[in-house]
């Protein structure tokens, strides 16, 4: 079986905000393994294909708008648990009832604004990186460190 991987977004303020660098160290500093990694400004079309669960929502037209707006930093990350383990480590969708700690709790203030996207289940994560990504954009490599990585 191969290992859980999510999608991961940096959308267009947290890329204006200079805060790349800081959003990948979370994910690397917990242990997670990158496997896809590219700038983008998405089009209309992908953007309203990513969101197209919220398509009714008063918002969409808004949210399509800004996550279209500039170049938003697209990632796979691998790892046991990393579905469920990134959404802890981003926070709630509200920055103001984000735990501090979390990405969003410490960076964020505004739902309109709030910094990075993960995908919130299995299926979403498949979706989303079929939906970013061309197969041979994603790498798979052993990390040197993989023996200790493992859970015992
Ligand atoms: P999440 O990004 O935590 O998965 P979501 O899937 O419910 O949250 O919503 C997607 C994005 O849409 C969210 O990151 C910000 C925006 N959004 C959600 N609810 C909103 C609202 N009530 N007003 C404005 N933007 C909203
Ligand atoms: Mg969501």
């Amino acid at each position: 079986m191969s290992a859980e991987r999510t999608f991961i977004a940096i959308k267009p303020d947290g890329v204006q905000r200079g805060l790349v660098g800081e959003i990948l160290g979370r994910f690397e500093r917990k242990g997670f393994k990158l496997i896809g990694l590219k700038q983008v400004v998405p089009s209309t079309q992908l953007a309203s294909k990513h969101y197209g669960v919220h398509k009714d929502r008063p918002f969409f037209s808004d949210l399509v708008a800004f996550i279209t707006s500039g170049p938003v930093v697209a990632m796979v990350w691998e790892g046991d648990g990393v579905i469920s383990s990134a959404r802890k480590l981003i926070g709630a969708t509200k920055p103001l009832e984000a735990e501090p700690g979390t990405i969003r709790g410490d960076l964020a203030v505004n739902i309109g604004r709030n910094v990075i996207h993960g995908s919130d289940g299995l299926d979403t994560a498949n979706f989303e990186i079929a939906l970013w990504f061309e197969s041979s954009e994603l790498a798979d490599w052993t990390p040197a460190d993989q023996i200790w990585r493992k859970e015992e």
